[in-house]
């Protein structure tokens, strides 16, 4: 099986697709927004998943085709849910190291924006933490580019990437989201309550919105709720699921409130 003439077919072949994850305000219980997250269905070997193929691709400049279709493909989805009248929430992309520290990735947000003619600030990327541990000069100056366009930058998989917490207040970020290796427990175990309550704490302090990702059950939600974190997801609320779901998932959310 060769993964990088498979993976070069994939995009022409239209073989990739996204799955929404909603992400859900803990203090109303209403979707805020989304997380974009890639599938590809291969004709023989069917449904590969993203950790398997990203690390792969993530070693070339594929990572950047694959994040422009991601980014390009998610703009398409907002105009045609705006087109719908259904109401225009953001959604987050997951974005590799390559592609932000790349020169190209801008303008093609600047492009796609345009394009769809959609509010850059509805579009959030998702930074791994330690993607910024190893560059993290070189990541500031990406991120104030970025930020220039009005697009939304959030901090993933936070607290496993050892940054240095003097950094947090130079990147122009407004989001952290909290690893889901801190939830798991964090209703029964003492230091991953610790954890996740120093981290809200520390995320309000420097005026960012916080969000919980992995939250499985309502002791979880519960603790979050209780220390005052903003948003989260997980599969107590919903997997991710197909874009042609989510028009019933709004529905059925707003009619319970
Ligand atoms: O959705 P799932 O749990 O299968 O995702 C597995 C991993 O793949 C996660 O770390 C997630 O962040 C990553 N991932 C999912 N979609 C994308 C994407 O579009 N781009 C990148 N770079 N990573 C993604
Ligand atoms: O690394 P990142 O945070 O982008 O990872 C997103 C991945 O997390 C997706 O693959 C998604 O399927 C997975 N995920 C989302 N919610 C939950 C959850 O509640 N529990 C677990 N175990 N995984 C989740
Ligand atoms: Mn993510
Ligand atoms: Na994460």
């Amino acid at each position: 099986f060769h993964y990088e003439a498979a993976l070069t077919n994939a995009i022409k072949n239209d073989e990739f697709f996204l799955q929404y994850q909603p992400k859900v305000s803990c203090e109303t219980n209403e979707i805020v927004g989304f997380e974009a997250l890639i599938r590809w269905q291969h004709p023989t070997y069917g449904l590969i998943s993203p950790a398997e193929f990203i690390p792969i691709i993530e070693k070339s400049n594929l990572i950047i085709e694959v994040g422009e279709w991601v980014l390009s493909e998610t703009t398409r989805q907002l105009a045609e849910w705006r087109q719908q009248g259904l109401p225009l929430l953001p959604i987050a992309v997951n974005i590799s190291g390559r592609h932000l520290h790349d020169q190209s990735l801008v303008p093609f947000v600047e492009r796609i924006t345009q394009k769809y003619a959609i509010r850059s600030d509805l579009l959030e990327l998702e930074i791994t933490e330690g993607v910024l541990t190893g560059n993290t000069e070189q990541s500031i100056a990406a991120m104030k580019e970025l930020k220039e366009t009005h697009i939304k930058l959030s901090i993933d998989d936070f607290g496993t990437g050892y940054s240095s917490l003097s950094y947090l207040k130079k990147f122009p970020i407004d989001i952290l989201k909290i690893d889901r290796s801190f939830i798991g427990e964090c209703d029964s175990r003492n230091d991953d309550a610790a954890i996740c309550t120093a981290i809200i704490t520390l995320a309000k302090s420097l005026g960012l919105q916080i969000v919980a990702e992995g939250v499985e059950t309502a002791a979880q939600l519960a603790f979050l709720k209780q220390h005052e974190c903003d948003v989260y997801q997980g599969f107590y609320f919903s997997r991710a699921v197909a874009a042609e779901q989510i028009p019933t998932l709004l529905a059925s959310v707003t009619a319970e409130t």
